[in-house]
């Protein structure tokens, strides 16, 4: 049964990997969910299992127009929204980048910055007006660590964390809380598959023997976050596998 009081949550990429698993948990906690992807079917299945809990949407963050049409026609029971999770997002390839195509830079661009920001534009008023809300940006430690072919898709997550940090500039007295999720390895989403274009087996090579991450670690991470009480923020939070560690510098020798 539905209730005014609990918490509503808008996730985005709740279709796949984390953003299902966050969209499960919050519901798991009391939240009512906002599940927006592309594709409708998962949406659909996770709505069937939960029921009215669960508002499936769909929505291309690439798109201006249908993200303020989210917005005007959300139902009025679910339009203040306590928190935005910013997770619909991608990696394409990992040639360097004087190999690489654009194409690939452009659509990593426009999810990853355009989506992002379009999402955070139309619903942060709300949530300024009703001196309450939490934005969840999912970034990433490729953000922040650069490595071979990371090129385009760690900058747009170097962009989420300034992005992140210049919010909270911007939103300082608001009660408005904003944090950068960085999350390592994440095995068991369509993450890999998605940057390999469905190559099973460099996929499976990734995760093999690396016990990474889990989507449930990102989910038990932003309920976590979501949880403290309104005078905490958490500004960045970074999360590995313990199987996974840095690299020296290198050097290249004649
Ligand atoms: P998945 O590929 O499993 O899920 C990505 C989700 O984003 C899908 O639900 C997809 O749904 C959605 N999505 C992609 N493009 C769009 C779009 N244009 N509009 C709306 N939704 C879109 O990947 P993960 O769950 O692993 O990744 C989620 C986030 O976490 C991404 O931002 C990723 O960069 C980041 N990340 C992932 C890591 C990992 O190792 N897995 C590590 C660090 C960060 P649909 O196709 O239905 O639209
Ligand atoms: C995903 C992590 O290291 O594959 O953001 O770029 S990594």
């Amino acid at each position: 049964t539905q209730s005014t009081q609990q918490p509503i949550a808008l996730v985005t990429g709740a279709s796949a990997g984390f953003g299902r698993a966050i969209s499960e948990r919050f519901l798991r906690d009391g939240y009512r969910v906002i599940a927006a992807a592309r594709r409708m079917a998962p949406l659909q299945e996770l709505q069937r299992r939960h029921g009215d809990a669960l508002l499936p949407i769909q929505l291309d963050v690439r798109d201006a127009q249908a993200v303020a049409a989210v917005k005007q026609s959300l139902p009025e029971a679910w339009r203040a929204i306590d928190v935005l999770v910013n997770n619909a997002g991608l990696a394409l390839g990992t040639e360097k980048a004087q190999e690489a195509d654009f194409q690939n830079w452009q659509t990593m661009i426009d999810t990853n910055i355009t989506g992002l920001t379009l999402m955070t534009h139309a619903f942060l008023p709300g949530m300024v007006a009703r001196k309450r809300g939490l934005v969840i940006n999912i970034g990433s430690v490729a953000g922040k660590y650069p490595y071979p072919g990371g090129n385009v898709y760690g900058a747009t997550k170097a962009f989420v964390a300034q992005f992140s940090r210049n919010l909270r500039a911007d939103l300082a007295g608001t009660g408005v809380r904003v944090t950068d999720v960085q999350p390592g390895l994440v095995g068991e989403t369509e993450f890999s598959l998605v940057r390999y274009k469905g190559d099973q087996e460099r996929t499976a090579a990734m995760y093999a023997g690396a016990h990474p991450l889990r989507p449930e670690d990102i989910a038990e991470t932003v309920a976590w976050v979501a949880s403290l009480p309104p005078h905490v923020n958490v500004n960045a939070i970074e999360v590995m596998p313990t199987s996974q560690s840095f690299t020296a510098l290198t050097v290249t020798r004649d």
